[in-house]
């Protein structure tokens, strides 16, 4: 890397958690998406749909109890941002993700844009009464897919994600006016690029910013004259790193000498954590981590749904 390079921005997505056993939403086999279709949901992505969760709020709060903080360990990819940005060279993490794998892994929270929102705080959508995270934690783990409900005002409370039909946080776009265009190395990993306003922020660094697509399909290609998407053609300031995301920031640590120092971090800050969040001595190995198939986590949501009746 250029020792000139300093304001690397990542905008990440749902691929760089994976490996911690949360499901995307759109891998064919393994995403949320291709999963929840047996439930009854008019579209997979009602379950996100702020008017849906207004009428039917029960499969939201049982994927909920999944994706809570304080299950999943973050991931080297996610290590390998601590360290760029321990390295002065992370101007930003975009990331569209809510499981907060980002601040548990220690990125400064400066550092981040959590463009659609994190389960960090949570809101009633009627009288906007914030409610506790541990009450929260408490009610969702408790609840069997019981909606959680307002002391204020009974209304429904939900974590402050951005659903489908809400506004992203206002930080978002502040920052991205801010940021991009100081941008000196776009490394973009772990997303299909189909959300806007988020996907378009790959056009909106400098023409001549380098970018990195680490992802296990090509996404974001330009399809026409004048569209600033990906160009993956000889000579082109694009590449694409085909494959899992941990691999690709392994190769980068790889790349820069900073291999041990990666590993280093993967393993003492994992440790430190499941013996923090209590999890089973068996889980102890750094690597165990990623032997929970997200198939698996889908199997037990399914079940939690049914169970719920729903
Ligand atoms: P997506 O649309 O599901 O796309 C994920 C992309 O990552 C796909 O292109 C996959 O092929 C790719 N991918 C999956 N696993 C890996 C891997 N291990 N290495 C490399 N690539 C991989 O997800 P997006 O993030 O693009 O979509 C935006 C949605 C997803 C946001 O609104 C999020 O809130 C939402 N989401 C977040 C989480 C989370 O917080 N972890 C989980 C599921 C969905």
């Amino acid at each position: 890397m250029r020792r000139s390079v300093k304001n690397i921005i990542v905008l990440a997505g749902a691929g760089i958690s994976t490996s911690a056993g949360i499901p995307d939403f759109r891998s064919p086999e393994t995403g949320l998406y291709a999963n929840l279709k047996r439930f009854d949901l008019p579209v997979p992505e009602a379950i996100f749909d702020i008017g849906f969760f207004r009428e039917k709020p029960e499969p939201f709060y049982v994927l909920c109890k999944d994706l809570y903080p304080g299950k999943h360990l973050p991931t080297p990819t996610h290590y390998f941002f601590r360290l760029l940005q321990e390295k002065g060279k992370l101007l930003r993490i975009f990331t569209q993700n809510i499981d907060t794998l980002e601040r548990i892994a220690g990125i400064p929270s400066d550092k981040i844009v959590e463009a659609h929102g994190s389960f960090a705080t949570s809101h009633c959508i009627s009288c906007h009464a914030e409610m506790g995270e541990e009450e929260m934690r408490h009610a969702v783990e408790t609840g069997g897919g019981k909606p959680v409900r307002c002391e204020r005002c009974g209304g429904l409370v939900k974590p402050d994600i951005v659903f489908f039909g809400e506004g992203l946080p206002e930080r978002f776009f502040d920052l991205a006016v801010q940021d991009l265009p100081k941008c000196d190395l776009l490394i973009v990993v772990g997303t299909s690029l189909k959300v806007h306003p988020f996907a378009s922020l790959v056009e909106r660094v400098p023409r001549t910013c380098p970018r990195l697509l680490i992802n296990r399909e090509a996404v974001g290609e330009a399809t026409g004259w004048g569209d600033r998407g990906f160009s993956f053609k000889e000579g082109s300031r694009d590449q694409f790193f085909q494959g899992d995301a941990d691999a690709g920031a392994k190769e980068l640590a790889r790349g820069l000498g900073w291999q041990d120092e990666l590993n280093n971090m993967v393993e003492t800050q994992q440790r430190e954590l499941r013996i923090k969040w209590g999890l089973e001595e068996s889980s102890l190995e750094p690597s165990a981590q990623t032997a929970v198939k997200p198939e698996d986590k889908i199997d037990k949501l399914a079940k939690e749904l049914e169970q719920a009746g729903l």
